[in-house]
């Protein structure tokens, strides 16, 4: 029977049952988007307390989301939005969208827990006919490795015969969830050509912008290409960073005259690499190569450049101590910014946490300051009282307008190191004080 036809109907009435496996930031405003067009909803996720808030209309989702709070009480309100802990409740389901994490362990191996699992409980109740689709980003592959056949030997159903499945990474942004969802065009990477048109037909509904159906592995490389691209990019601007400081020179000048040459855009060189997407996505992609004939070298080299910059931080922090002729050991660092990203409360795989752990080693006690997260929203000054340096991590507005006369001031020695550019060197030309900007020598 070929269930597609009839899906299709399905998907242009608004018929069709969607559920959602995953309620975090992709899963939950997705679900949302959906309800709103007019679907009925299911949403599931293993937090008991996370189905309750949601139940309650209240949005789980920490940060600054515009839009987001109110749309889910509405099609809550509305009953445009079921929610359950119970994958029973699936059963009925025309689509199912899959939402989970996809993390890389300490080896940078991707670790598919969560979505073997959902996959497992999922494949015991689907229906024939049922699409799945995997909005999660996943290493090239892994639709054929890990997700068909846990599907296949734990339904009984066989592929492309009884049951459909897709791939259409997300593209989303903390802080931009609905905005980017909305807006952001999508691959939709189908088992058949019949499934990608049929995928783009179900997106048409939430995303305004370019939906582009391909096959499943093209759509897997692209999410994690484009992420390793940005990757690269940045190694390259860090890279410079490291020239200019051993030539005496300054990397923002050489930036601004590299970048008025036709077809340049070198990035912004700083002091890391950090978030739930840049530092992973490379590992998924690196995971699905393997040719003894040639190991890859730049995808890795540019995660090792990225990976240095905290520590490089450290390594000025080190020369301006040894300047001012005081020791690291038992001094008081004060960390301004441990977010990853500037102007924003997400602190996943922050550069700061990595250049804390090895002050610790140095024997360095640390007192960090984040406006944007809540346990560290101290205030600045006080806290630099007690503190012997200054290190500037991310590049909150905040940290933009701050007096850097004050700032020096208030710590027990003039010592500020800038990984992110925030400081006019001009500021800090007096003598008595020791300012070192990340790129400049
Ligand atoms: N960073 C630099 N220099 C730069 C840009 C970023 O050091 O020039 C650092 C940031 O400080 C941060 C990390 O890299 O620690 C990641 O920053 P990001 O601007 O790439 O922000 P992310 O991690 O939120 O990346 C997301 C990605 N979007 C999705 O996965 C849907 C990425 O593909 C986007 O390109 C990026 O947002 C974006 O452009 O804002």
């Amino acid at each position: 029977m070929n269930y597609l036809k009839k899906l299709r109907e399905k998907i242009k009435n608004k018929e069709a049952k969607i559920a959602v496996i995953g309620l975090g930031y992709v899963g939950l405003p997705v679900a949302c988007m959906f309800a709103e067009s007019g679907f009925s909803i299911i949403g599931l996720d293993i937090k008991q307390k996370r189905i309750e808030l949601i139940k309650a209309g209240t949005n789980p989702i920490e940060g600054d989301e515009p839009g987001l709070s109110e749309l889910l009480r509405k099609v809550v309100d509305l009953n445009q939005l079921e929610t359950t802990t119970n994958y029973e409740k699936l059963k009925a389901a025309d689509v199912v969208l899959i939402d989970v994490e996809t993390p890389v362990d300490e080896n940078h191996k991707p670790r598919y827990h969560a979505l073997k699992s959902a996959c497992t409980s999922l494949a015991r109740i689907m229906k024939k006919g049922v699409l799945i689709i995997v909005e999660s980003t996943i290493a090239p592959g892994t639709i054929n490795r890990v997700v068909k056949p846990i599907l296949e030997e734990n339904s009984g159903l066989v592929l492309n015969h009884d049951f459909y499945l897709g791939t259409c990474p997300e593209r989303v942004m903390p802080g931009k969830l609905l905005e980017n969802l909305r807006k952001m065009s999508r691959v939709c990477g189908g088992i058949n050509p019949e499934c990608a048109n049929i995928m783009v037909d179900l997106y048409r509904n939430i995303v305004d912008a370019d939906l582009d159906p391909c096959d499943i592995v093209t759509a897997e490389l692209v999410k994690t290409v484009e992420n390793s691209y940005r990757d690269v990019q940045i190694a390259f601007a860090n890279e410079v960073a490291l020239i200019c400081e051993n030539n005496a020179a300054d990397v923002w000048k050489v930036r601004e005259l590299v970048n008025k040459s036709p077809g340049r855009n070198m990035l912004y060189p700083g002091a890391g690499v950090g978030g739930h997407c840049i530092p992973k996505d490379p590992w998924l992609l690196m995971s699905s190569y393997n040719d003894p004939e040639f190991q890859l070298e730049l995808l890795p080299a540019a995660r090792a450049v990225n990976e240095y910059m905290p520590l490089h931080v450290l390594k000025l922090l080190k020369e301006a101590f040894k300047k001012k002729g005081i020791s690291l050991s038992n001094s008081q660092i004060l960390i301004l910014g441990y977010a990853y990203l500037e102007n924003s409360d997400d602190t996943r795989n922050s550069p700061s946490e990595r250049l804390v752990a090895r002050l610790k080693t140095e024997n360095a006690k640390v007192k960090i300051h984040d406006p944007w997260v809540s346990d560290y929203q101290g205030h600045l000054l006080e806290l630099a009282k007690d503190c012997d340096a200054a290190v500037i991590m991310a590049a909150h507005k905040e940290y933009r307008d701050l007096s850097t006369a004050d700032l020096v001031n208030s710590l027990r020695h003039p010592i500020v190191i800038d990984g992110r550019n925030i400081i006019d060197p001009e500021e800090m030309k007096e003598k008595s004080l020791i300012f070192k900007s990340l790129g400049r020598g």
